[in-house]
């Protein structure tokens, strides 16, 4: 089984901040694409999405559902064999027995965009709610949240529940802290991450490593979910808060995502 650290690409050649031209694509590096990293976020957190079974390949199957939502066109299981054989050839380590790793998925992009078809990528990030500026369009995410002043906002269950998945999941080296590599990695799929700054940076008590502990984490969360509602909501679509209501994510409206999922309003206790 694969494990989050084939998202995290361990050789860390793919996508690093200047750029996701890989050592390993001498063809993406010759023909001098322009492979800027916020396609690379933006196309990991496409492929996390569209792992459904979050083993770090994307299978038969799961090729063929990104195939249909973007394209709307089901690949015959030759056409399938084909696409992973042209990854293959160029990028062995691109494939794997569960099928189509992070590595080949970006590979595969970085074919098209340096074989003149960058609309393909482009169909693709619309597909998934990016704008011209390849990030998650407004209609994706939340507007303002009206509240009265008794009223305070909060994560749901389902939220804190994937949150504490996404803690074990990025605990590479399992001792129950994110350190700050692992953190980092977390917001790898979003614009920036949103606690480098007050009063998220020091919100959080660090254990003497400066790892983050699981209860740290959620209060994070909790903090910006109360202070931030928005940019909360948004930082949990950006790092793959999908899986429940996938079928929301083509077109959904807002009022979905509010009532769905992602926050609740509290009534505050009257003391
Ligand atoms: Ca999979
Ligand atoms: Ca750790």
């Amino acid at each position: 089984m694969f494990s989050i650290q084939t998202y995290s690409d361990p050789r860390g050649v793919l996508l690093r901040p200047e750029g996701c031209a890989s050592s390993n694509s001498p063809t993406i590096r010759s023909g001098g694409t322009n492979f800027k990293t916020p396609m690379c976020q933006a196309l990991k957190r496409i492929f996390i999405l569209c792992d459904h079974d979050r083993d770090g390949a994307l299978s038969d199957a799961e090729l063929n559902d990104f195939q249909v939502k973007c394209f709307n066109v089901l690949l015959q299981p030759s056409e399938i064999v084909g696409v992973k054989r042209v990854v293959q050839e160029k990028l062995p380590e691109g494939v794997h027995e569960n099928g189509l790793i992070l590595t080949g998925f970006l590979f595969l992009h970085a074919l098209f965009i340096e074989k003149g078809r960058l609309e393909t990528t482009w169909t693709v990030l619309r597909k998934f709610g990016y704008n011209n500026d390849i990030r998650l369009d407004d209609d994706q995410l939340l507007p303002p949240i009206k509240r009265t002043p008794d009223q305070s906002v909060e994560l749901t269950s389902e939220a804190v529940e994937f949150l504490r998945g996404v803690f074990s999941l990025f605990d590479i080296d399992g001792d129950g802290a994110l350190n700050a590599h692992e953190l980092e990695d977390v917001f790898s799929t979003a614009p920036e991450s949103p606690w480098t700054e007050a009063p998220y940076a020091s919100a959080a008590e660090k254990n003497a490593l400066g790892g983050l502990s699981l209860d740290g984490f959620l209060a994070e969360w909790a903090l910006m979910t109360l202070l931030d509602p928005v940019l909360s909501v948004e930082n949990l679509i950006y790092i793959g808060y999908a899986d429940s209501f996938l079928k929301f994510i083509h077109q959904p409206s807002r009022s979905d995502i509010q009532l769905i999922l992602l926050i609740s309003l509290v009534e505050q206790r009257r003391l």
